[in-house]
């Protein structure tokens, strides 16, 4: 009997099976631990009723924006589920990736039917679902999205709370840079001796808040999307507030700078959250805040497909830029394949190349399962032309370089 010799995995085998297994640190998620309570969303019927799906079924299925947005969630999500998958095949990413994630949990798609999925998440109990996604998404922690000014958050967190170790916070300050006059008297409201005029006592006031919100939620970094165009330096209260408090706290508590660009807000107000757009933003603007302040550290994504390219030679210029993610608009195969491509041919693994951006819990399972096969895709080739030169490339070293890759590159920027 002859003896089977163990077939030896290929190349592309051993980087699949590496990307499949390896634990991810999420960077930039919507989601929330207990704490929070019906801050997190979980469940068909908020996977249903995602933004994304929303801007999808109008295109489709119009009516009054008011009508569907008076209608219950459950009634919102019927209709979805009706003129996205029922009437015509859920192809988009958003849609394919609500069955990804019911195929993964194990429930039937070809059942198709809505009600059983329900029943399946009514039964579940949210820490016990907590659990459940991060083992099948494979996720080891994730970076919330923490906006003091947000009314239904700014409340948790006068409370102490046992934090969940696998939720990290990240302070986000939109509504400073872009909100100014909302945010003054908010600040007033929590005894921040702060004036519209932005004076040198203001802004020792504002980089108090952020030393105080930095002590109560250690964040992993502080971010803020900046719209388009994002031009610094002008004489906009943003610019202001970035140079005089936003950096000096940056520096002082080594604490990067996220910088998410290229939001066109509101594009489609009756849209709601759906109405948000892109647009290319000037690179100039990063690369002046890197060149300018080389003590900061900054990371970076950028909304507009135009704008990548540009991003990673900006990130090739400066050693204080960690650039992320395929984000929103960008997050689909096609792209990240092209991204993921570019980023590691000009940056190597010195990048992080996704993040979901998961606002429903459950989303963390086909966000990741998609995108781990497009890196995938993209890891073989890399690895193939390596092994083309003679170069050979041990298991433990994959599973180093997909490590960095999946969160680790983040965390040494982070230590720097
Ligand atoms: O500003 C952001 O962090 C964006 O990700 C928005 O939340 C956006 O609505 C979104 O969910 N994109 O995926
Ligand atoms: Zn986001």
């Amino acid at each position: 009997m002859p003896i089977l010799k163990k077939k030896t995995a290929t190349l592309a085998e051993r980087v699949e099976t590496i990307v499949s297994q390896t634990q991810v640190l999420d960077i930039h998620t919507h989601i929330y631990d207990t704490n929070f309570g019906g801050l997190l969303l979980w469940g068909i019927d908020e996977l249903l009723t995602y933004h994304y799906l929303i801007a999808e079924v109008f295109r489709v299925a119009p009516m009054p924006y008011d009508e569907f947005f008076k209608m219950t969630k459950a009634k919102q999500a019927d209709y979805i589920w009706k003129n996205l998958f029922i009437d015509r095949s859920p192809v988009s990413e958003a849609c394919r990736g609500i069955l990804t994630c019911l195929n993964e949990l194990g429930l039937d798609t070809g059942s198709r039917k809505l009600n059983t999925y329900r029943a399946f998440f009514k039964k579940m109990k949210v820490e016990d679902y907590i659990n459940l996604v991060f083992k099948t998404a494979k996720i080891r922690s994730v970076i919330m999205t923490n906006n003091p000014f947000d009314d239904d958050e700014f409340p948790v967190w006068q409370n102490k709370i046992k934090r969940d170790r696998r939720f990290r916070a990240a302070l986000r300050i939109d509504d400073l840079l872009v909100n100014w006059e909302m945010a003054c008297p908010k600040l007033q409201s929590w005894g921040y001796d702060v004036e519209a005029g932005l004076g040198e006592f203001t802004l020792s006031e504002i980089r108090r808040f952020l030393e105080d919100w930095t002590k109560l939620i250690r964040p992993a970094y502080m971010a803020a999307s900046l719209g388009t165009p994002f031009v610094y330096p002008d004489d906009s209260a943003a610019s202001r507030i970035i140079e005089n408090c936003i950096l000096p706290v940056g520096r002082e508590k080594n604490l990067p700078f996220a910088l998410m660009i290229g939001v066109k807000r509101n594009m489609n107000p009756g849209l709601g959250l759906a109405g948000d757009s892109v647009g290319k933003s000037p690179i100039e603007s990063v690369e002046r805040l890197c060149a300018d302040f080389p003590d900061n550290k900054f990371i970076a994504t950028m909304l507009s497909r135009e704008n990548q390219h540009e991003l990673c030679i900006t990130a090739r210029k400066f050693p204080n830029l960690h650039i992320f993610g395929c984000w929103w608009f960008l997050n689909n195969p096609s792209i990240i394949e092209e991204m993921t491509r570019e980023r590691l041919e000009l940056l190597g693994l010195s990048v992080t190349p996704q993040h979901s951006d998961a606002r429903v819990l459950d989303q963390l399972i086909y966000k990741w399962s998609h995108s781990r096969k497009t890196i995938s895709r993209v890891l073989v080739d890399k690895y193939t032309d390596l092994e083309n030169t003679g170069w050979t490339v041990s298991d433990s070293e994959l599973k180093r370089d997909v490590k960095a890759l999946f969160g680790g590159a983040f965390e040494e920027f982070l230590k720097r």
